[in-house]
């Protein structure tokens, strides 16, 4: 079982992974939900270099067809993305593959699949997405993780620095977040923070 990173931060355009790589991000996920065409394979593909450059591992959220054609090798799915995307295929390519999920039963689909990380949100509640699902809390990360056992667990929703150590003594292996680091006044000094924080994790 490969290990995550424990600090993975969720961006939303290559720009902020080439930002953010050189202070020392090791694991990162691309996640666009309003772009289409040749401007979101350029994004794929500069997000990938920039990893590659810094050799950080680059999660590609929702394209998994347009990460495969960039080369990359590892894509976040939601349970709704999972309907069309041809896992057996990624599978052969060699993709890794994290799921999200929200409920027992979303966790039962996940697991027959044979992710290679599980994440569940939201743990605390988010400004970021409207979802019908209220928060987790932090017990729902124990009970995770002694269904999913080695399997990673990433916890994501409404997570800051101060809220990371309780993710972590509640189960999770890796957590991620959006607005703590790009909507941060000071997103640079932000991560640097996450990384000392984090670093005894890794
Ligand atoms: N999935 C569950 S919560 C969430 C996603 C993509 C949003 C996380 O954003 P934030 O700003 O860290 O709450
Ligand atoms: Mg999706």
């Amino acid at each position: 079982m490969n290990r995550l990173d424990p600090f993975y931060p969720v961006l939303d355009s290559a720009a902020w992974v080439q930002r953010l790589l050189p202070l020392g991000v090791r694991l990162v996920q691309l996640r666009i939900k309003d772009a289409a065409g040749e401007h979101l394979r350029a994004e794929i593909g500069n997000a990938l270099a920039a990893c590659r450059a810094h050799a950080a591992q680059l999660v590609v959220n929702d394209h998994w067809r347009l990460a495969l054609d960039a080369g990359a090798d590892f894509v976040h799915l939601g349970q709704e993305d999972l309907q069309d995307a041809d896992l057996p295929m990624l599978r052969r390519r060699g993709v890794r593959l994290g799921i999200s999920t929200h409920s027992e039963a979303e966790l039962e689909r996940a697991l027959a699949l044979a992710p290679d990380y599980i994440a569940l949100g939201p743990v605390y509640p988010t400004t970021l997405k409207r979802m019908p699902w209220s928060p987790q809390g932090l017990p729902r990360l124990g009970e995770w993780k002694s269904q999913i056992g080695a399997l990673p667990l990433v916890a994501i929703g409404g997570i800051t620095l101060e809220r990371a150590p309780g993710c972590f003594d509640a189960g999770a292996d890796a957590v991620a977040m959006v607005s703590d680091i790009i909507r941060h006044p000071d997103p640079d000094a932000r991560t640097t923070a996450w990384l000392q924080a984090t670093r005894a994790r890794a």
